[in-house]
């Protein structure tokens, strides 16, 4: 059965003005969907066509792992954005951030640290690793779940989840992101899974 590119959770126009139409179609429609397709190519007839995406991403490494992480990452980065998202979180990640990084102020000051300061093509994610949060930027298709980490929450930081709406200002997207975007729900859901 070969993958299927995910349905966003949301209409193509839903995050405008932070993010338009136009990057959503070519980001979802056209890279995501082009790491599917890339995917399901490289797989065709192998044993790993079967396998779980996280299989195959931790037991890859080249173009399968690349494609197939992308498509992870993708996937993850969709729900970690909401229409009228942003602000903080609340309950026990509210209280976890507060003790892992001294307040919420202080970890959106990191997290827009670390999404700026990734060099090249990658993502910065929120995680949770050995019984407390982390805020990790890793290149190009590398993730968390490489290394041992459980992603909470992500950014993209390619130049195509950006460049249409903000063109080469990464930081005020960065900015967007945290302050209109990001999808504390979903981060939420993924740290109280975290700690089963
Ligand atoms: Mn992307």
């Amino acid at each position: 059965m070969p993958f299927i590119l995910p349905q966003l959770p949301y209409a193509k126009n839903a995050l405008a003005p932070h993010l338009s139409q136009e990057t959503l179609e070519f980001h979802h429609g056209k890279h995501h969907q082009a790491y599917i397709a890339n995917l399901n190519n490289l797989l065709e007839g192998k044993p790993e066509a079967s396998r779980t995406l996280e299989e195959i991403i931790a037991k890859s490494d080249g173009p399968v792992f690349n494609n197939a992480a992308q498509a992870w990452n993708h996937a993850f980065y969709w729900l970690s954005l909401k229409p009228n998202g942003g602000g903080e979180p609340t309950g026990a990640l509210a209280a976890q951030i507060a003790r892992d990084f001294g307040g919420f102020a202080k970890f959106k000051e990191e997290f827009a640290q670390a999404a700026a300061a990734q060099f090249g093509s990658g993502w910065a994610w929120l995680v949770w690793d050995n019984g407390e949060l982390k805020i990790v930027k890793t290149g190009n298709a590398d993730l968390p779940l490489k290394h041992g980490q459980t992603a909470l929450l992500t950014i993209d930081v390619w130049e195509h989840a950006y460049y249409i709406d903000y063109r080469n200002a990464r930081p005020k997207y960065i900015e967007t992101f945290l302050n209109h975007l990001a999808n504390w729900d979903f981060a939420s859901q993924n740290f109280a899974k975290a700690q089963n």
